[in-house]
């Protein structure tokens, strides 16, 4: 809930921003040739067709309105971009209509002359502002990983570290704004916004205020229940100590998953909050609890300063992360202070794949430590081109810069016993060589192109017959999806294959699988690089996806009806299948495969259609509402015709890849 909070008004003198007291419809929305007279009235028109172009009446600047962000206080918040330079806001869009009562536009006024003064790396850089004869529009930074809100709504609780990483940006942004006599007084999760790089910009000064005089200060209450002050919720006034209570409650609610003072009944909180009644969880370790005491304290006066809470032991002893990867914004991240062990990984990586692969010698100390930690990896190779679609559709390139050339030359096995020395020939070997663990050039676009032809040939040609046509035995190397489970709201998509191996493509585009023997675990970056671990013995930094791995296989077998699992040859040795891109359709689930495979499932009647090459020639299931499958050599089936519920279905799945490439 918001509360009505009104500031120190300056009587509206007609127009209200801009400098430029002209304000032109012409301007706003540039002359149309002449209409026909077949064509609407231009209002119901402009009903109809939202004006997308948006003009700065005094620069002549255009801007793009694009997609809704969502809504705040007045406005409408849209993504915008400048037309001549492309360059992306968050832009605030209040109309006229909207603010119409002078008390209205004082806020609005308020907020643009505090935001506007503002410069700093933890605030939300206030770009501009303008309006036209409809709106006024408040151009922002973007941050496109949304707020800690979101965060929040996705995680529930964050680690420690994490919630250091956050706080001290905040307390950053918090410092300079004090420092400027400024109050932000509505200090919650929606209003710390997350850029492009996971940076935290304290944002939306709808309520910020300059700070009075104790006698001075507007006894009006400000901000969002649960985060309120005490001394607020008395009528005293908000001082720079009632924002520092508000972070307080931040800390609480990222540590322990919901407000410090949430009831279902509003009076119920605030009573809580005058009486400083919370619980604290006993999971929370004892820094963090002793200092969200010093902090929630009733009396402004004992609370613990800016300074003070920088200076805790809950931030002076425990890990802050420089970084915190965007997967942490859906997902726990594995973050572990810097030690010998994790920096080792890190050099590995670098050494064996890094984009920057540095010209400088080693020295032979280091060569050693790398050496050490990749006895234990049991097998390295490398996958040149995939590339994953992640849920929100973000197509993750395969890094350049590093493309192997030269023949295939095979991996080999390395062990606990390789020396350091051969151990570094054996990545060399992998290095300039084309792994034979993985199939070559294989992209989800690429797969889905070719199964578009492959379709469409055999579409066009193909007769439709009534009776059944012949089908061939199921190819021995023949593998499908049999179980799924999409829990991508929080993790990923999972998935069994019919050879018992289980998959999961995580949000953050890495994927990790377990072959039906389930010794080792087939790890791939989101940048395309392969790794092998016993599954005994996982780093630590990816225990956490294991473990999200193991639930997925454990829920697949618990939960889901046996999907007609085969028995497999050995695939010992052989990588599992990887999964490189899902989409999921009103009526339909497509997967596709990095060794070209296309699998469709039908929810209605839990059919499913196959299309696979396991070695020269295309073959193509079908999986009837009875489970049974029959597999077809597809060069035959263009002679002998197939069924029209298949055709229907190949149909189908032929416009669903024709759109997906269209778009
Ligand atoms: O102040 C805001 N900023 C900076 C912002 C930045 N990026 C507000 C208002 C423009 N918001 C949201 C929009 C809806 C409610 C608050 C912002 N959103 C975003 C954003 C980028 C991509 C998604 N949201």
């Amino acid at each position: 809930m918001e509360s009505a909070c009104y500031v120190q008004s300056h009587p509206f003198r007609g127009h209200l921003l801009g400098t430029d007291p002209y304000r032109s419809p012409a301007a706003a929305h540039p002359p149309k040739p002449a209409q026909d007279r077949s064509e609407p009235p231009r209002a119901q028109q402009q009903q109809q067709q939202p004006c997308r172009i948006i003009s700065d009446p005094c620069t002549g600047r255009s801007y793009s309105k694009g997609r809704l962000l969502g809504k705040g206080g007045f406005a409408r918040c849209y993504e915008m971009t400048e037309v001549s330079t492309n360059k992306l806001y968050a832009v605030k869009v209040i109309p006229h209509s909207r603010v119409a009562k002078p008390h209205q536009r004082e806020k609005i006024v308020n907020e643009i002359d505090l935001h506007k003064e503002l410069h700093h790396k933890h605030v939300v850089k206030f770009s501009h502002h303008f309006e036209d004869s409809e709106n006024i529009y408040i151009f922002l930074e973007l941050c496109s990983r949304k707020s800690l809100a979101h965060i929040w709504k996705a995680r529930h609780t964050l680690l420690e570290p994490e919630v250091r990483y956050y706080m001290k940006q905040i307390i950053s942004g918090l410092k300079y704004l004090h420092l400027r006599n400024i109050l932000h007084r509505d200090l919650k999760l929606g209003n710390f916004f997350i850029s492009e790089s996971m940076e935290l910009k304290v944002g939306d000064f709808g309520l910020a205020a300059r700070l009075e005089p104790l006698e001075q200060r507007k006894k009006t209450i400000c901000g969002t229940p649960n985060y309120l002050a005490p001394e607020v919720l008395y009528r005293q006034g908000h001082g720079p100590e009632s924002d520092v209570w508000s972070l307080g409650c931040v800390m609480y609610t990222l540590l322990c998953g919901s407000p410090p003072f949430e009831t279902s009944d509003l009076k119920e909180t605030y009573r809580c909050i005058k009486q400083v009644k919370y619980t604290l969880p006993a999971c929370l370790s004892s820094s963090a609890r002793h200092l969200i005491v010093g902090i929630l304290k009733r009396s402004p006066g004992e609370r613990l300063t800016l300074d003070q809470i920088l200076d805790h032991e809950f931030f002076t002893k425990g890990y802050t992360p420089d970084k915190l990867p965007p997967s942490s914004c859906v997902m726990t991240p594995d973050l572990h202070p810097p030690n010998p062990a994790r920096s080792l990984f890190a050099k590995v990586a670098k050494s064996l794949f890094g984009k920057n692969k540095s010209k400088t010698k080693k020295s032979s100390e280091e060569k050693d430590d790398i050496s050490k930690l990749v006895t234990g990896l049991v097998k390295t190779s490398i996958c040149r081109q995939l590339s994953y679609k992640t849920v929100d559709g973000n197509e993750i390139a395969p890094v350049s810069g590093h493309a192997l050339t030269g023949s295939s030359s095979p991996v080999e096995t390395l062990t606990e016993e390789a020396s350091g020395k051969s151990v570094s020939r054996s990545i060399r070997g992998s290095l300039v060589g084309s792994s034979d663990a993985f199939e070559d050039g294989v992209s989800a676009s690429g797969v889905m192109e070719t199964a578009l032809e492959v379709l469409k040939d055999c579409l066009s040609s193909m007769p439709t017959v009534e009776g059944k046509p012949t089908s061939l035995a199921i190819h021995e190397r023949f593998v499908w999806v049999s179980k799924w489970v999409d829990y991508s709201n929080k993790y990923g998509f999972g998935y069994q294959l019919s050879n018992r191996s289980i998959g999961v493509l995580f949000n953050n585009g890495t994927h990790m699988a377990l072959p039906a023997n389930r010794r080792n675990v087939h790890y791939n970056l989101t940048n395309s690089r392969h790794f092998v671990f016993p599954a005994a013995s996982v780093p630590e930094q990816l225990q956490g996806q294991m473990n999200i791995l193991n639930y997925f296989a454990s829920y697949m077998e618990r939960n889901l009806m046996k999907g007609g699992d085969l028995p497999c040859p050995d695939e010992e040795g052989r990588p599992p299948l990887l999964l490189l891109q899902w989409v999921k359709t009103e009526h339909a689930l497509l997967m596709l495969f990095n060794n070209g495979t296309l699998q469709v499932n039908f929810y209605n009647d839990h059919t499913k259609l196959v299309l696979s090459k396991p070695q020269d020639s295309y073959l193509l299931t079908y999986i009837n509402r009875d489970r049974n499958s029959q597999t077809f050599l597809l060069s035959s089936l263009l002679e002998t015709g197939c069924s029209l519920e298949m055709f229907h279905r190949l149909k189908y799945t032929l416009k669903l890849l024709q759109q997906k490439a269209e778009s």
